[in-house]
């Protein structure tokens, strides 16, 4: 299924008086306050979040799972969905692949597919959380943690491969997220369980090309219920310390225990220059994997904020690599993704109308009621006529989930694809 540009101006044509009339409105208050619309506007288009490969069919829990049908079962499938994202939203321009679930057969026609869609590959993501077919050792126990040299080597060893893999698509990071832990007090020794990790992290680091990051990313527990190994953002630091300038920390928004303050994590990160990905969902318990901005939009828009101003003034961190990391149980996956690009984008759009300058003085004069002022004003202006005009500009669609919908996406893959309904594994 390919949407052309023919398909989705149709669909916009009704409502571009309206658009108009609503972006029109916005823009005049905006520029009365000083804020440069076109930048902004530039911005947002400029911000490309890679859609994981993993999160294209109805995910589940271990009490049932419920398709939608018409769920991609090739590497090309899982291409060709986040194509129609993207033509839809402008905004997923990049696909994050977990291997071995998506080793390409064809490397040069899946690089011609997702260029012809304008997809980049992201980071590549490792498995050592399951066992693979034919694998000789076994991760029951942990993976670079585990107490096994051979256990450690084959699980150092499939990091390597992915980045083999990762190169050849054009990928610039890996992502190593462990299971790595134990259920019960007294099953690990944790400085021996952490002394692997940071041996096998470090050799998997020299792998790691000079272009290319590795991202570690830490959980606090889940599918370990007693002690995970790299179990938060310190853990994680301490290792991208150690194995060097291209290893950096990994935050994903469902990974932390209920009230941390997430922006403040992120903020610190940014100014060690540390910050290396992203992982956007939201969560109302545990690693909810929820829609983003659907539990916690305050929340969401204090993180950009955090990372906009890390953005504009900690040159020290890199670019990061923004993935969506979230699972859909009840709803189409691709309209749930579309609702969650929405909102990071929208988050992001309010984060920049943040007035930092205004927001220094008023810190600097201690005027509290000023910086939350400051903050909520931004945070209630209703951005989301800005949102479609950066999409419009580049040949997306007014309304992403009203365009899916007219143009039948659903059925149409049901009708190529069939009722096949693939499991995701996660
Ligand atoms: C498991 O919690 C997880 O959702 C991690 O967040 C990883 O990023 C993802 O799976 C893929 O391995
Ligand atoms: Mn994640
Ligand atoms: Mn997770």
């Amino acid at each position: 299924m390919k949407i052309g540009q023919n398909h989705i101006q149709d669909t916009n044509s009704k409502d571009l008086k309206i658009h108009q009339e609503h972006f029109d409105f916005l823009g005049n208050s905006l520029s009365k306050k000083g804020v440069d619309v076109a930048t902004i506007i530039k911005k947002l288009q400029d911000f490309q979040v890679a859609i994981p490969s993993w999160a294209l069919g109805a995910g589940g829990t271990r009490f049932g799972r419920f398709s939608f049908f018409g769920e991609p079962s090739s590497l090309e499938q899982k291409i060709e969905d986040v194509g129609v994202l993207h033509a839809l939203t402008q905004t997923a321009g990049a696909v994050s692949l977990h291997i071995p679930w998506d080793i390409p057969q064809d490397y040069n026609a899946i690089k011609e597919l997702a260029s012809s869609l304008d997809i980049k590959f992201d980071a590549v993501n490792s498995n050592t959380f399951q066992d693979q077919k034919n694998a000789k050792e076994s991760y029951k126990y942990g993976s670079l943690s585990n107490t096994s040299e051979a256990v450690r080597q084959q699980a150092i060893q499939h990091n390597i491969d992915v980045i083999n893999i990762g190169n050849k698509l054009g990928s610039k990071a890996l992502t190593v997220w462990l299971a790595d832990g134990s259920c019960f007090p007294g099953q690990n020794n944790f400085q021996t369980a952490f002394q692997n990790t940071q041996d096998s992290l470090k050799a998997i680091y020299k792998s790691i090309p000079d272009d290319w990051k590795l991202l570690i990313e830490y959980k606090p527990y889940e599918p370990n219920f007693y002690s995970t190994v790299i179990q938060d953002w310190g853990a994680s630091l301490m290792l991208a310390n150690e194995c060097g300038n291209k290893a950096y920390t990994l935050v994903d928004l469902g990974h932390h225990l209920p009230n941390s303050n997430i922006e403040q994590i992120v903020s610190i990160l940014q100014l060690k220059g540390k910050l290396g990905g992203f992982h956007f969902n939201d969560s109302k318990y545990g690693d909810d994997d929820l829609t983003v901005g659907s539990i916690k939009p305050y929340a969401l828009f204090l993180i950009f904020n955090e990372l906009v101003y890390g953005m504009e003034n900690n040159p020290q961190n890199p670019d990061l690599a923004w993935m969506i990391d979230a699972s859909h149980n009840v709803k189409d996956p691709l309209e749930d993704l579309i609702q969650s690009l929405e909102a990071i984008q929208e988050a992001y759009a309010k984060a920049l109308l943040v007035d930092q300058a205004l927001l220094k003085a008023a810190q600097l004069d201690n005027d509290v009621v000023k910086c939350q002022e400051i903050l909520q004003d931004a945070y209630r202006t209703d951005v989301r006529p800005l949102l479609a005009k950066a999409r419009l500009e580049k040949g997306g669609a007014l309304s992403p989930i009203q365009a899916y919908r007219s143009l039948d996406v659903r059925n149409s893959l049901i009708q190529e694809r069939g009722k096949n309904t693939v499991a995701t594994g996660l």
